[in-house]
């Protein structure tokens, strides 16, 4: 304390010249100069022994010995900072680029990680660089302008995509889709026809046939498309609707039909008919002579007299197939005539002709009873109980019981006819009428007790108290 009483009371004159005064026994003491005005300096005053001397405050460099001017750290490049550098009175400070924050040495810059907040806004991937981020999209995605959001790439609008039918686009992808009739194949791009007859023939009643992107149903032949019912029918092509190849007649089967001909028709080439030559074949079966004609023959008789018999095949002749042989009368027997003629007449020597017989005594004259000259020829006749027949030379017996005389029973003989009676009568002398017979007169009938004659016929009866055994 005293010697800052002292350094109050001394100027620094005499500070200077006492301390050169060595081996004075004046005891010198130090004068502070720092304690005027600082010693003249700006910033510090360090007083020493005998003297004193500035400094400065960091970040500040002494000049002119008192004076202190700020040090720029930033500029003479002994700040340490790692990116930007400010400097400031006395100091300076360090800051980064954006993208970056101070480490706690308050020199370091290191990078911000801006992806882990909020994913840097980033709609799908943010990606962290050394200063700064950026945003990628997934595929199928674009990023938009404002270089966060992602947008999705129509991948259709260009040209489909490799898909060669439909592309379908969606978010974040696409699809290739195929036409109706047609199915993607593996790689799902290209499509390829769908062959729907492969499945349940299509649906197809009968036949299905697959086209390009589509199949259609049809009949097999034989069947047609029935639109009312929907379904393959069987084609009448017998009927006039349908043609036929048949030349003749036709015959429809389920799906199919087939020709056939008439008779005396071949079928060839399954639809012409050609004619059979009947005739070729056994003479056509036909005992003389064979005609064909178209589909038919027949057999005709060409051997004058025959005709042809009810077989139309055979010939024979008779005499109403060769009228003009026998001049009267003709008889057939196996194709063989014989000719002969009406009573009155004889046949001549050329068998067929015949001449007048004029006398009974002729044999030829054929009368079977009587015969009886005339002029100029003779006439037949019969005995009693006969009658000339039509052939005006045989008699025939007259059948008297049609109209008879008998009461009863009338029975015709030969020439005549005799009258017979109901049993239980007998015939009168007449031999027509019959008289009722008397069973009773003749041993009483057979009966035991009483007989009773009756017409035609009588009964057994008896006494009171018998009775007619059975
Ligand atoms: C300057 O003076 C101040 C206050 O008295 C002190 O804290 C500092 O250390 C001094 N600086 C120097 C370089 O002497
Ligand atoms: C960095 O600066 C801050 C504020 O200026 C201070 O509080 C801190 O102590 C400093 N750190 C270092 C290591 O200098
Ligand atoms: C980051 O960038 C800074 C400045 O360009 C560089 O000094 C530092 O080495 C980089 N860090 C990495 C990890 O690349
Ligand atoms: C992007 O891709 C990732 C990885 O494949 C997936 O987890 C994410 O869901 C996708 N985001 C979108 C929007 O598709
Ligand atoms: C189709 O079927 C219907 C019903 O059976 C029938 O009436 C019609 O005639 C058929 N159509 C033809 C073209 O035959
Ligand atoms: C033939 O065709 C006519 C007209 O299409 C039809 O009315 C008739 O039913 C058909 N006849 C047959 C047998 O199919
Ligand atoms: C009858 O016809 C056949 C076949 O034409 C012939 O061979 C035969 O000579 C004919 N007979 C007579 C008698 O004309
Ligand atoms: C004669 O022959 C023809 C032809 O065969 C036949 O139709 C007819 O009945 C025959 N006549 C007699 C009387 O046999
Ligand atoms: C008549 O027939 C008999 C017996 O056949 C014969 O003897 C007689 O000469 C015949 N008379 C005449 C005239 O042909
Ligand atoms: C039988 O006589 C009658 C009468 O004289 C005559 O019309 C008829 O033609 C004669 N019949 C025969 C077969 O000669
Ligand atoms: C008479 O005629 C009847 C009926 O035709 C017959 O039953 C009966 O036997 C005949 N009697 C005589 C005697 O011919
Ligand atoms: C404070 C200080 O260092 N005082 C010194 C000044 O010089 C004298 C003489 O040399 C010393 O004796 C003091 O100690």
């Amino acid at each position: 304390m005293a010697a800052v009483v002292i350094v109050m009371v001394m100027d620094k004159a005499f500070l200077a010249s006492c301390i050169s005064c060595m081996g004075e026994t004046i005891t010198c003491i130090d004068i502070d100069e720092c304690a005027y005005e600082n010693g003249g300096c700006e910033h510090n005053c360090t007083n020493t022994n005998s003297s004193y001397y500035c400094s400065c405050f960091t970040g500040y460099r002494l000049y002119k010995k008192k004076f202190c001017s700020d040090i720029d750290e930033c500029s003479e490049g002994i700040s340490g900072c790692n990116q930007l550098c400010s400097n400031t009175l006395g100091s300076y400070t360090c800051s980064c680029h954006n993208g970056y924050e101070l480490e706690m040495d308050n020199h370091t810059c290191i990078d911000i990680d801006e992806c882990l907040t909020n994913n840097g806004g980033c709609d799908h991937t943010c990606v962290n660089t050394n200063g700064s981020y950026y945003c990628q999209c997934n595929y199928s995605y674009v990023l938009n302008h404002n270089r966060h959001q992602c947008d999705d790439v129509n991948e259709c609008a260009n040209g489909n995509n490799a898909c060669n039918q439909k592309c379908i686009n969606t978010i974040g992808s696409y699809y290739c889709d195929c036409y109706t009739g047609y199915h993607l194949i593996s790689n799902q791009r290209y499509c390829i026809d769908t062959n729907e007859c492969s499945t349940n023939n299509g649906g197809c009643q009968q036949r299905c046939y697959n086209t390009d992107g589509s199949y259609y149903c049809s009949c097999w032949s034989g069947y047609y498309w029935n639109a009312t019912t929907n379904r393959c029918e069987d084609k009448d092509e017998c009927s006039p609707n349908w043609s036929n190849r048949c030349e003749q007649n036709c015959h429809n089967r389920n799906g199919w039909y087939y020709c056939s001909c008439r008779p005396g028709y071949r079928l060839r080439y399954s639809y012409y008919c050609y004619n059979i030559d009947e005739c070729q074949n056994n003479n056509g079966g036909c005992e003389q002579r064979c005609i064909d004609n178209t589909g038919s023959y027949y057999c005709d008789c060409n051997v004058t007299g025959y005709a042809l018999d009810g077989d139309n095949h055979g010939c024979s002749r008779n005499c109403s197939t060769d009228p003009l042989v026998c001049q009267q009368v003709c008889h057939s027997q196996n194709d063989l005539l014989n000719c002969s003629c009406y009573p009155g007449y004889r046949l001549t020597d050329d068998g067929r002709t015949c001449e007048k017989i004029y006398l009974c005594s002729e044999n030829a004259t054929n009368c079977n009873q009587i015969c009886t000259n005339t002029n100029n020829s003779f006439i037949c006749s019969c005995n009693d109980g006969y009658e000339l027949s039509s052939d005006n030379a045989t008699c025939q017996d007259i059948n008297e019981c049609i109209n008879s005389d008998c009461e009863h029973n009338c029975t015709n003989t030969d020439g005549s006819y005799t009258c017979s009676c109901y049993s239980g009568y007998s015939l009168d002398s007449d031999g027509r009428s019959c008289s009722d017979i008397n069973e009773c007169l003749n041993e009483n009938g057979g009966c035991q007790q009483k007989c009773t004659n009756q017409n035609g016929s009588f009964e057994c009866s008896c006494n009171n108290g018998y009775a007619l055994e059975n």
